[in-house]
């Protein structure tokens, strides 16, 4: 069986061939060549074209469910991690449309229509991928954001929007809600000790707060409507105002109204760099990418920093390139992560540096409001799928969706200008999904 797993050993100069291990199937020979070719920095995309065998008549994984419902958000299911969709009980949907379980394997097709082609419908959506569909998106997500200096306080002036938000480039927009127009939110970046001022004006038709996730800050700028503060009205703005002390990987989201909120787009990064230029990542472990990956599993479906496979952003790095990724979790399930090929080495939780206590692994689960920061040194050449290892989230009869990018590490001499995913992530100054990308020449 293919796989997208593994690089091609016999074109692996000094590699001998290893059984394959299969373990993501479907995606079809077709499009692991073409994956093989984007790493290696070869062919193009009209190659991967050539080979498509059929056309695919019909879209796969459309969104939002039905065609009326809207947000219809106001409904939210509680007490259950099984149930994604604040709006599962409001909004109709389909096997194929709901960010539920509805992508259980089956040992049949679907009674309503004739056997899907799987290979044609799972070759399709890698070659969006491959064509570089989330850097074609407009409104990314995670630009950093850079502060005013007023009499020393770094100052952040944030909207709050109710936003037509796209998942990828063949569902509808759905009706989001976003930081400065995106999501997610713009990443907000400071240093220990920083003095830090957050001025959000609320432009939604309803009330909000918003808290910073993981800061130790005082009790009355932690963002959480009718304990610490009044809601937001509409129209209004409210400063949150603190020294930033908890350096690391930590967030920022609404805390009102949250599994609708939140669940719409609310959300964004906020990283406390370390004082000492020598405890950060790029000094600490000569990391040249600092990516931020954070997941939700509500409205729009399955998503990586607002994105579902195949508008998610690759990671794009070379052979011996150390990079960074901080995984956040403002979803309300557990999502395990697992990078083919290479293993990530853990070095923070929640913003902690984990010291001794550091391990590595190839897939780790980032429960909801955690965040895990991880080290990978891109060691081994080829396009490794990087996905969330609930199936449900990540793989259905229409190939994969949702949950699923990729780390294309290129060997250091590889004409990467030709490659369609190097071209989708340096094209990416919509790159959103990274924080600095190399010049990759
Ligand atoms: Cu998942």
């Amino acid at each position: 069986m293919d796989t997208l797993t593994r690089p091609a050993d016999e074109d692996r100069p000094g590699v001998e061939p290893e059984p394959s291990d299969a373990t993501f199937p479907e995606a079809g020979s077709v499009s692991r060549r073409a994956l093989l070719r984007a790493a290696g920095g070869g062919l193009v995309a009209v190659g991967v074209a050539a080979c498509a065998p059929v056309a695919v008549s019909r879209p796969t994984w459309t969104y939002p469910p039905g065609s009326s419902s809207g947000p219809a958000l106001s409904a939210a299911p509680s007490g259950s991690a099984a149930a994604p969709s604040p709006s599962a009980s409001a909004a109709p949907s389909t096997a194929a449309e709901s960010p539920s379980m509805s992508h259980a394997p089956s040992a049949s097709p679907s009674p309503s229509g004739p056997p899907m082609d799987h290979d044609a419908n799972a070759l399709a959506v890698v070659e969006r991928f491959l064509g570089g569909e989330g850097a074609s998106m407009a409104n990314p997500g995670n630009v950093p954001l850079e502060p005013k200096i007023v009499d020393g306080v770094k100052v952040f002036d944030m909207t709050i929007e109710e936003i037509q938000h796209q998942i990828d480039a063949k569902k509808d927009p759905i009706a989001g809600l976003g930081f400065n127009g995106t999501w997610p939110g713009p990443r907000l970046t400071v240093v220990e000790g920083d003095r830090v001022r957050a001025i959000f004006k609320n432009n939604m038709h309803e009330t909000t707060g918003v808290h910073f996730h993981g800061q130790r800050i005082p009790n009355n700028m932690d963002g959480v409507p009718h304990v610490t503060q009044d809601p937001i009205q509409p129209g209004d703005s409210f400063t949150y105002e603190f020294t930033a002390k908890t350096t690391g990987s930590h967030m920022y989201h609404s805390h009102h109204n949250a599994t609708d909120q939140v669940g719409r787009g609310l959300l964004g990064a906020f990283i406390v760099e370390p004082k000492d230029p020598a405890k950060r990542y790029d000094r600490l472990y000569g990391a040249t990418q600092d990516i931020i990956w954070i997941s939700n599993d509500a409205l729009g479906g399955f998503t990586i920093n607002g994105r579902g496979f195949p508008a998610t952003s690759p990671i794009v790095a070379k052979v011996g390139e150390t990079i960074v990724i901080r995984f956040m979790n403002e979803g309300n399930m557990m999502h395990p992560w697992h990078l083919h090929g290479m293993p990530m080495h853990v070095v923070a939780r929640d913003g902690y540096a984990l010291g001794s206590a550091a391990f590595t692994c190839d897939t780790l689960g980032v429960n909801p409001g955690e965040r895990w920061d991880v080290v990978i040194n891109c060691e081994d050449p080829g396009a490794w799928a990087f996905h969330c290892h609930i199936l449900q989230h990540a793989e259905g009869p229409d190939g994969m969706f949702g949950m699923v990018t990729a780390l294309v590490v290129q060997e250091a001499t590889a004409a990467t200008s030709k490659a369609p995913v190097a071209a989708a992530a340096l094209a990416a100054g919509s790159t959103a999904f990274a924080c600095t990308i190399p010049q990759l020449t």
